[in-house]
């Protein structure tokens, strides 16, 4: 009797050990069972969420970021990174940072500017010629300038990073020209620029969370869709598109968002290690993209899609159609804003 009640204390003993578990957890990805926050004492913990998946030049910058701050703040501040809209889409995780319960996200400027007006800038089709220029203007002084707008809308822009050069798939036909565009039904990101810049094309655009898009173009909701080579190809778009074009019809940034309320809760040197690591993160992730899109084009044709160059007459019929367009939306965005910007990329070339 006596034996079998040592057992038992024993056996309980160690289910309760086990139970403790040995505090520490793997917050690399956010997949652990128990939150990091649990397994790691009293670090800080930063949950950052994109809508790319992990094998996106996104994610791999996100990695980066995570590398860089767990270093310089010896493990003080750990990073949980969740890919694939595991935290929701742009628009819901950028309200979740405004909400204080997430706390990086990194969006296109279009739906962004939901939030911010005068983000819509960027998304003006044509604008930038390359993504040197881009660079330079999104990290010279009227790109900085809009990042500071974000503090309003309790969140905090630390840096630009790269979307690219955005390109027309589709499964009904060959897009060469405008008239190719007529009644496609092209799903675009939310914001209102883009739904009346692909009006104006003669396509019937629909406004759509990019984590929807996979299933609309599967169920056919939608002909199509516009992203970079290395957006279409990674995330394999390739398996329910036909056709791609070279439109490069905007060049999309992305914003490095984080939270205000804890990126007011941080000390001035943590804020300068997260805002550092952005920055340094977004140089690695814009080298990788452009390395990616250089490439998938080609990868796009050998998984079967077919490839139409737009040429230059095409693409000024193009500027052409959407030129109205811009000019409307100069005063919504706001004069002063397109002006600098018009202006910095000049001075930029
Ligand atoms: C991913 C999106 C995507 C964007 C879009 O979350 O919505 O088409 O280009 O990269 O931000």
């Amino acid at each position: 009797m006596k034996k079998l009640f040592g057992l038992m204390c024993a056996v309980l003993l160690i289910t309760v050990l086990a139970a403790c578990g040995n505090g520490e957890s793997d917050s690399s990805n956010g997949d652990s069972s128990e939150s990091a926050s649990e397994g790691s004492g009293d670090a800080k913990v930063i949950k950052a969420g994109i809508g790319l998946n992990d094998d996106h030049p996104q994610y791999k910058g996100l990695l980066k970021f995570k590398e860089i701050v767990e270093k310089e703040t010896d493990g003080a501040i750990k990073v949980e990174t969740y890919h694939s809209g595991q935290l929701g889409d742009d628009r819901s995780m950028t309200e979740a940072l405004q909400l204080g319960t997430q706390e990086v996200t990194i969006p296109s400027t279009a739906p962004l500017a939901n939030f911010v007006p005068e983000f819509s800038v960027f998304d003006i089709p044509f604008l930038f010629p390359n993504e040197e220029v881009a660079d330079k203007v999104l990290d010279g002084e009227v790109g900085q300038e809009l990042l500071g707008k974000l503090e309003e809308q309790n969140l905090v822009g630390l840096a630009y990073w790269e979307n690219g050069f955005r390109d027309l798939t589709n499964s009904e036909r060959a897009v060469a020209s405008v008239e190719d565009f007529e009644g496609l039904k092209i799903r675009t990101m939310e914001n209102d620029l883009h739904l009346d810049a692909f009006k104006a094309l003669g396509a019937n655009p629909t406004p759509m969370a990019f984590t929807e898009l996979f299933t609309a173009m599967q169920q056919g909701t939608v002909d199509g869709q516009e992203n970079p080579y290395a957006t279409i190809y990674l995330q394999k778009f390739y398996e329910v598109q036909k056709h791609v074009s070279n439109t490069h019809h905007i060049y999309s940034p992305f914003v490095f968002l984080m939270s205000k309320s804890f990126y007011d809760g941080l000390s001035e040197d943590q804020q300068k290690i997260v805002k550092d690591a952005a920055v340094e993160a977004g140089k690695y992730e814009r080298k990788l993209n452009r390395e990616a899109n250089e490439k998938y084009l080609e990868q796009l044709q050998e998984e079967g899609m077919e490839y139409t160059e737009i040429t230059d007459e095409a693409r000024q019929e193009m500027k052409d159609a959407v030129a109205p367009v811009i000019e409307e939306y100069k005063s919504k965005i706001g004069e002063e804003t397109v002006d600098k910007v018009y202006k910095a990329i000049e001075e930029a070339k």
